[in-house]
């Protein structure tokens, strides 16, 4: 049993006065190349890390679920199943805890929900919150795992990744479905490449000579909070950016129909990379005002309903709003080409070239998707100051961490470096600010009876 598995057991033990009967560990993860690519349906490169959730539980003989945080001063919440499970206020941990378990009973028949137990919970983690780590949907992933064991409920790992995905959806967010993928299948020294729609996982090989590095800017981007609206806002961008290429299909006599842009790489499409930033460059102009986006689509309704789909508004300030949708595209596009060309990189073994990917990740990210912020960027300077063969943001980010591709041998000094440059004047405000880190294994069930 590792350390955190261990002080949940006995936390577990200290707060219910019994034994649990299980335990979930759930990691975070690290996300190396793809940014806000999953839910346009093109790749993502992530790794599990060796940093998780851990939950202890122990079925109960009625349908609540009793969760104790650890890490928000043992507050304690008590709620009951049901085919309507309502949300505590935005924010709220408890409500990532419901959003997996409501995301499974919302796959079952009503009769099953009233038959099901509830849990004795408690939960403890060493991922930092809000930093882009996908603590969050670690969380997610734990508290399903939790309600599947206490029912002896069978499950797929990749079938349920593609459920906990939608049922994070609970929350608030618009996301796709790299967190939950990785978290569930994750495994040590690999890395995984994610297609979606359908979800598909390859496990790449890691080189041992290398560790990836993660660097907390101190900038938390809470996606609960100000980073949930500003991540909705770029969703809410590629899905117009969708309608203006449909619009633009039409006028030109090649209607057809897609979802996402990712599904024009697959048959019966079959486009290539270049033909998809051609099809982009064609389509889409740099920036629109609501007006010019109206008028170019001549559908109104279409537009406000992926606006109130994103949870955007209210609908009096749209006037107000610009939609970058061509250069949302350019970052898109480009970042799905850079897993590709990464991941090829990897089976090469030519790291100097993944990292220069990294870098131009970061760079794609912070210009043309607009998610980057001065804390992360002076990391990446930094970082690459120090010695790392590429850096870029992680994440969802507004905040968060940076990762960096850093060989073994030199990582000790690369630590000392950013020591003296990033973190110097910055107040030590969180701990730990610098990972070093392994491809690591996805989530597991522990039964408790086996190693008592
Ligand atoms: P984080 O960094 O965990 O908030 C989010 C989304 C991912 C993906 C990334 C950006 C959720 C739960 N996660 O991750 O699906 O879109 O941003 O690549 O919404």
């Amino acid at each position: 049993m590792n350390d955190l598995i261990e002080k949940t057991h006995q936390a577990f033990f200290d707060y219910f006065a019994e034994k649990p009967s299980f335990l979930v560990r759930s990691p975070g993860r690290v996300n190396l190349l793809g940014e806000h690519t999953d839910y346009n349906g093109l790749p993502v490169l992530p790794m599990a890390i060796d940093h998780s959730i851990v939950i202890a539980g122990c079925a109960r003989n009625d349908n609540q679920f009793h969760v104790v945080a650890h890490d928000f001063n043992d507050e304690n919440v008590t709620f009951k199943l049901g085919v309507s499970i309502p949300k505590h206020p935005q924010g709220h941990w408890v409500n990532y805890v419901k959003a997996g378990i409501k995301g499974l009973l919302d796959k079952m028949e009503r009769k099953d929900v009233r038959a099901c137990k509830g849990c004795d919970l408690y939960m403890m983690g060493d991922i930092p919150y809000g930093s882009g780590l996908s603590s969050s949907s670690a969380l997610v992933v734990a508290s399903a795992l939790c309600f599947l064991q206490a029912n002896y409920i069978p499950f797929h790992r990749s079938p349920l990744a593609v459920w906990m995905a939608e049922a994070e959806y609970y929350v608030g967010t618009r996301g796709g479905g790299m967190d939950q993928a990785t978290c569930l299948l994750g495994e040590s020294d690999h890395l995984l490449k994610l297609d979606f729609f359908p979800l598909r996982a390859t496990q790449i090989p890691w080189d041992p000579n290398y560790s990836v590095v993660i660097c907390d800017s101190g900038v938390r981007a809470q996606k609960s909070e100000n980073a949930l609206q500003a991540y909705n806002f770029r969703s809410a961008e590629c899905r117009l950016g969708k309608l203006l290429i449909d619009s633009f299909l039409k006028r030109s006599g090649q209607s057809f129909s897609w979802e996402r842009l990712g599904d024009l790489l697959q048959k019966p499409h079959n486009y290539t990379y270049s033909d998809l930033d051609e099809l982009a460059r064609r389509s889409l102009k740099e920036v629109y005002s609501f007006d010019e986006l109206i008028s170019e689509l001549g559908d109104k309704k279409a537009a406000v309903k992926i606006l109130k789909d994103c949870s955007i508004g209210p609908a009096s300030t749209y006037s107000k709003l610009e939609f970058s949708c061509g250069k949302r595209f350019r970052h898109i596009i480009s970042d799905g080409w850079r897993v590709e060309q990464s991941r090829e990189s990897l089976m090469n073994q030519d790291m100097k070239k993944f990292g220069e990917c990294m870098l131009k990740g970061h760079q794609s990210a912070r210009d043309d998707f607009a998610i980057s912020c001065k804390e992360l960027n002076d990391l990446v300077e930094s970082a690459m100051e120090s010695g790392s063969l590429g850096s870029r943001l992680t994440g969802a980010g507004f905040g968060g961490c940076t990762i960096n591709l850093v060989p073994k041998k030199k990582v000790n000094n690369f630590v000392k470096k950013m020591e003296s440059t990033y973190y110097r004047d910055r107040a030590a405000s969180q701990d730990p600010r610098i990972l070093i880190t392994q491809p690591s294994n996805g989530a597991e069930i522990l039964i408790c009876s086996q190693f008592d």
